[in-house]
């Protein structure tokens, strides 16, 4: 069978992404989003392979995950109003990132977690450019969506105006269940697709 070139070039940097994370270690992704969005749940959900019951994150915690086919070296951070503005010590030099929604969210929790989103992405567009490199692409998970009060992703693209993000911003939106696992490995096979799709986009980055 003949590969297209798209799917050869796509396999060849899989291969270099591959040895990249063999000499250099795994990648590094950090998890953000609103306290309570499901953070360290989902962190827990992939490193032990069952639900264990998170404490509030103090500080940050840190974990070696396989996922998705592939190992990861996960920051999960805390997330209440008061930690945030800490986000940008962990986000400066990740290779990706992954924003944690709850999808049972009212109004106002959804307009923060926008709000906070946005904020990222800028602060995303200016380290990129002043170290004149491609923005980490961006995984937004839409946690919970076992609660029946959970919004399909498709609304929560709008409420979270990811349409409103740069071009040069990588990103997908990833449905989940961090209590039951269910969509996280997909999301993190997601987020290897965007890590070798922003290793593609051309200059320039901001
Ligand atoms: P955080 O790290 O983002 O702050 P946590 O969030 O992982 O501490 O989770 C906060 C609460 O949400 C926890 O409940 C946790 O069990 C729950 N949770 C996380 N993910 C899901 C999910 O996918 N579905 C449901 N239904 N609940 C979830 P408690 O009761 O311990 O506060
Ligand atoms: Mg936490």
């Amino acid at each position: 069978m003949v590969m297209g070139v798209g799917r050869v070039v796509a396999a060849a940097q899989s291969l270099v992404l591959g040895l990249v994370s063999l000499v250099a270690g795994p990648p590094h992704v950090v998890l953000v989003g609103l306290d309570s969005s499901g953070k360290t749940t989902a962190l827990l959900r992939l490193k032990y392979g069952q639900y264990v019951n998170a404490v509030p994150t103090v500080g940050f915690n840190c974990e070696r995950v396989r996922s998705g086919g592939y190992q990861w070296l996960v920051w999960d951070v805390g997330g209440c109003e008061r930690v945030r503005p800490l986000w940008r010590s962990y986000t400066r030099a990740t290779d990706a990132l992954v924003f944690v929604v709850d999808s049972s969210s009212g109004r106002d929790r959804l307009e923060e977690a926008r709000v906070e989103l946005h904020r990222l992405a800028r602060q995303q567009g200016v380290e990129s450019a002043a170290h004149n490199r491609p923005r980490p692409p961006l995984l937004v998970v839409a946690n919970k969506q076992d609660l029946p009060s959970a919004r399909p992703s498709h609304e929560l693209a709008v409420d979270l105006g990811l349409s409103d993000l740069p071009p040069t911003q990588t990103w997908a939106l990833a449905p989940a269940c961090a209590v039951t696992g269910e969509g996280l490995h997909e999301a993190m096979e997601a987020l290897h697709a965007l890590m070798l799709k922003t290793k593609r986009m051309p200059r320039p980055w901001k």
